[in-house]
């Protein structure tokens, strides 16, 4: 096995850019593949028999080795490269505790990405459209979920303990995208004053900046009205829609 990993990625995805940031955070060596997701280059049936039948990014490869789902990417470069023990756990309770969050934030907080999505993506794949229901939806689900991490970080500075982790990479990078969209704003962090606070650590890390740097400009583009060029014609967050019209 080599000891450079290839990462293909966009950084305007909050799974790739958790994976981004816990690699810059351990200095990981790894060459990256920017995947054009704006015009479907993951949609090729090429491009999903040779690395994720899905079509989604984040994905990793070493050698022949190829694995998806930005969680399993994390647990497997901490396997191969032997990441500080705070990021993954060393123990067994520590490991579980992380892949608790790990699966929960995959069916509640990462589904609140349709908030994002169908205010600012839907209508430049789309045009404009009433998705009034998805944003409802994504919205409700958002605010289930930062009562979650609400409640979480009372007891803990971060997510999983009183170091961080992948699991607050995770987390952090969702918010990103809808505080980039002006899908959160005051009136949640009045509500959620802890999120707020290790929101507010997180982003001065010094690689939470450059992992940004992409979706703050393109949330900005987006609130001054401007359209992102997409030719694609499916969803970017597959699972937050309220029809299948749009998904495939
Ligand atoms: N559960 C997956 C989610 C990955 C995901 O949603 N990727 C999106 C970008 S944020 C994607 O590739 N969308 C393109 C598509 O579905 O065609 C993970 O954590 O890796």
């Amino acid at each position: 096995m080599s000891s450079t990993v290839r990462f293909l990625h966009h950084p305007t995805s909050q799974p790739c850019r958790a994976v981004q940031q816990l690699m810059l955070e351990t200095n990981t060596p790894f060459d990256e593949q920017i995947i054009n997701l704006m015009d479907g280059e993951n949609e090729q049936q090429s491009f999903k028999d040779k690395y994720n039948p899905t079509g989604q990014v984040p994905i990793l490869c070493d050698d022949g080795f190829v694995v998806w789902e930005s969680s399993a990417i994390a647990f497997y470069l901490n396997e191969k490269f032997n990441f500080p023990e705070n990021w993954l756990g060393v123990s067994a309770q520590q490991r579980a505790t992380i892949q608790q969050y790990c699966h929960w934030h995959t069916s509640f907080l990462r589904r609140g990405a349709g908030a994002f999505f169908y205010t600012h993506f839907a209508e430049c794949i789309w045009g404009k459209q009433d998705y009034s229901k998805e944003i409802a939806k994504g919205r409700a689900i958002l605010d289930d979920s930062l009562g979650y991490l609400e409640n979480w970080l009372s007891k803990n500075i971060y997510l999983c303990g009183d170091q961080i982790s992948f699991a607050d990479l995770q987390a952090y990078h969702e918010l990103v995208s809808h505080v980039a969209g002006a899908i959160v704003n005051e009136t949640h962090w009045v509500k959620h004053p802890q999120v707020k606070n290790w929101f507010d650590t997180i982003s001065e890390r010094p690689h939470s900046k450059t992992v940004n740097g992409m979706i703050m400009q393109v949330g900005a583009m987006r609130l001054a009205g401007d359209l992102i060029p997409m030719t694609r014609k499916t969803s970017l967050a597959k699972g937050t829609e309220i029809t299948l019209e749009n998904y495939r």
